[in-house]
């Protein structure tokens, strides 16, 4: 077996990982995420007591017991690659021994549910509902930087959805990828809708919002919502799920993407008090992941 390099996979001198500042011990099997570092401490107050918690910039995170289940609860901050350092090292921290410097013989698997909020593209998905994401587009590229990326995602998908919008060949090709079929399962209910997520690189031009600068696809949402193949249509924008799939399905754990939606761009309306909807959804992910 390979030694990784102290380059490569920094270990801090107290033994935790280099961002997160966890240590192998101090991390559940049940992770949530979320994106907000202010959404940690409402998460982890569900908790009966908290077992370990540290912080590093934005990368917030508490371990506690809910009905006795250990939950990890960690704020990711905004974007995609926040999401390459959380899903790289939650798994290092499981996979990796950190005293010799070479993956574990035995692979261990994290349950992974994103917790957080999404815009509508679809006109019957108000803001306030809950959308559970069977599958992520990913406008950011970052899954292309990973050898196995062809053998993960969905070449059919991509190729209706780039034909479909007439995608620019000088944008980054989108990735298509499947969440968890056992946690779509266990997050399923009459209350959740479900649908496809894409997660945007960026908060306006690449969601298609224009504020003062014009963007290169003008009437991308208009063929986005419009899209449809084999069923399913897109619904909704967020800035994490795709990564959070593709690194999950390569490195072999099991991840799912629950929204609350806070605004509807097709109507332009945006949610009044969404707050306690997250709170909601939170109790209600918590529940269906201690079964
Ligand atoms: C943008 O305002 C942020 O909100 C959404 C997007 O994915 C992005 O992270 O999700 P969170 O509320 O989970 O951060």
């Amino acid at each position: 077996m390979i030694r990784i390099p102290e380059s490569e996979l920094i270990i801090n001198p107290d033994g935790s990982i280099f961002h997160l500042h966890i240590k192998p011990k101090e991390l559940a099997e049940r992770i949530i995420l979320v994106g907000d570092p202010g959404r940690v401490d409402m998460v982890a107050g569900f908790f009966e007591q908290i077992l370990h918690e540290g912080a590093n910039r934005e990368f917030v995170w508490k371990t506690g017991l809910f009905k006795g289940t250990a939950f990890t609860v960690v704020s990711t901050g905004i974007g995609t690659d926040n999401i390459d350092i959380v899903l790289n090292e939650l798994d290092a921290l499981v996979n990796i021994d950190f005293e010799t410097r070479v993956p574990r013989q035995e692979h261990k698997t994290l349950k992974i549910v994103r917790i957080g909020t999404s815009g509508s593209l679809q006109k019957d998905l108000p803001t306030d509902s809950w959308l559970l994401s069977e599958k992520a587009i990913g406008f950011d590229g970052l899954l292309n930087f990973y050898e196995g990326r062809k053998e993960v995602c969905d070449a059919d998908f991509e190729s209706a959805f780039v034909a479909s919008t007439g995608w620019l060949s000088s944008l980054t090709a989108p990735y298509v990828i499947n969440a968890d079929a056992s946690l779509l399962q266990a997050l399923n209910g009459d209350q959740v809708h479900k649908g496809v997520t894409i997660s945007a690189p960026g908060f306006y031009g690449p969601q298609g919002r224009v504020v003062r600068l014009p963007i290169a696809m003008p009437d991308i949402n208009e063929k986005i919502t419009a899209f449809s193949w084999a069923d399913r249509r897109v619904t909704n924008y967020e800035m994490e799920c795709s990564a959070i799939y593709g690194l999950s399905a390569l490195l072999g754990h099991q991840a799912a993407t629950v929204c609350v939606i806070i605004a509807n761009r097709l109507a332009g309306t945006y949610s009044k008090d969404y707050k306690q909807q997250v709170k909601l959804l939170v109790e209600y992910v918590l529940n269906n992941l201690n079964r």
